[in-house]
């Protein structure tokens, strides 16, 4: 059994990993160094960020990923980072990401672990100098190191999920992430190229004032959404929206709110990627004390066939949450 290991603030991550390992004694270290390899990564990407106005590496890259989308630059540029790390670390047999199609074989198949990602989130924003972020999302894998990873490692299920985590490429880049023991948010100091604990076992407020949707496709949402919207703005509730899933969730986490991505006419099964957004989001804002649906059910336990599979969002404080899916409730 793993305890919670007491860190003060101000501890960098490095030592807090090891802190975390030395506390568990099955621990073999290759999930900490995996950890290392994505805070490594998401330095060179945080790097790459706070260049892109000088360096012009904004716009769009002309080709488009497997959802039609135009890829960014930054979005390539991110994907090939953190491929780039989790390949050289040598603790991750395959890695899939928004940005690719399929498995992607990092050349390491003894390794015990898969990770699923999301490079660059919010896209959107990037050509806008507005806050982007990397989700990430770790299985132990179910077919025996040394053969090939294959796609059923992916698709365990949200509650398999050995760690997962997002980076916040905001005012301040902030790690944040989860390995079934709570939540840590680290910052990283960029003049000492390291991530400080900021953040100690974060837990999110039971309940908020804060509501993040896409208010333009509300004609679009279920009825019992747009009554919840109605009601949030009945009581004066605060509307904010960046329009990147992890600078969204990340303030509701700390003050108390709830971001929906229901279903629309254009995305009819939900836009938010399952495996890459919806299943590592869920799994930590439920170790904060919060509550992740699709709408029907606990995000968590839904089903996934697919790699890229699509679903609608709702994801924040428990009271707020619980209201929205006992479906014809309203609120207050
Ligand atoms: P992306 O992975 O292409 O960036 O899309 C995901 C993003 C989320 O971060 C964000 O919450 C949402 O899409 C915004 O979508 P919309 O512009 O439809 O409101
Ligand atoms: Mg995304």
């Amino acid at each position: 059994s793993e305890d919670v290991v007491a860190v003060p603030v101000g501890t960098t991550l490095d030592r807090f990993i090891k802190r975390q390992q030395q506390a568990s004694p099955a621990a073999t270290g290759e999930l900490s160094q995996l950890l290392r390899d994505i805070a490594l990564a998401a330095k060179i990407v945080q790097r790459e960020i706070s260049r892109a106005g000088l360096l012009a590496v904004t716009g769009s890259f002309g080709t488009e990923n497997q959802h039609g989308e135009a890829q960014q630059k930054l979005d390539v540029i991110a994907h090939i980072r953190f491929l780039r790390a989790l390949r050289n670390g040598g603790e991750v047999a395959a890695v899939v990401s928004e940005e690719e199609d399929q498995v992607i074989h990092t050349g390491n198949p003894g390794s015990k672990y898969v990770v699923a990602i999301d490079p660059l989130d919010g896209s959107s924003n990037i050509d806008v100098n507005v806050s982007i972020g990397t989700i990430f999302s770790i299985y132990r894998r179910q077919s025996q190191p040394g053969t090939p990873a294959v796609e059923a490692d992916f698709l365990q299920g949200g509650l398999q999920q050995v760690a997962a985590g997002y980076v916040l490429y905001g005012t301040s880049t902030l790690l944040v992430y989860t390995t079934g023991q709570g939540v840590n948010g680290f910052t990283y100091n960029s003049s000492l190229g390291e991530f400080f604990l900021s953040h100690p076992t974060l837990t999110t407020p039971v309940d908020g004032r804060i509501y993040s949707c896409n208010e333009g496709n509300i004609v679009d949402y279920p009825l019992a959404i747009q009554q919840f919207i109605t009601a949030c703005q009945q009581a004066r509730f605060t509307a904010r929206y960046i329009g990147a899933l992890i600078a969204d969730v990340h303030r509701n986490l700390l003050k108390g709110g709830i971001y929906l991505y229901p279903a629309t006419q254009a995305a009819p099964a939900g836009k938010l990627r399952l495996l890459y957004e919806g299943f590592p989001m869920a799994f930590l804002i439920e170790q904060a004390g919060g509550s992740a649906t699709d709408g029907q059910q606990r995000l968590l336990t839904k089903p996934i066939s697919t790699l890229h599979q699509r679903t609608p969002l709702i994801i924040g404080s428990t009271q707020l949450v619980d209201l929205v899916t006992q479906q014809n409730k309203l609120l207050l």
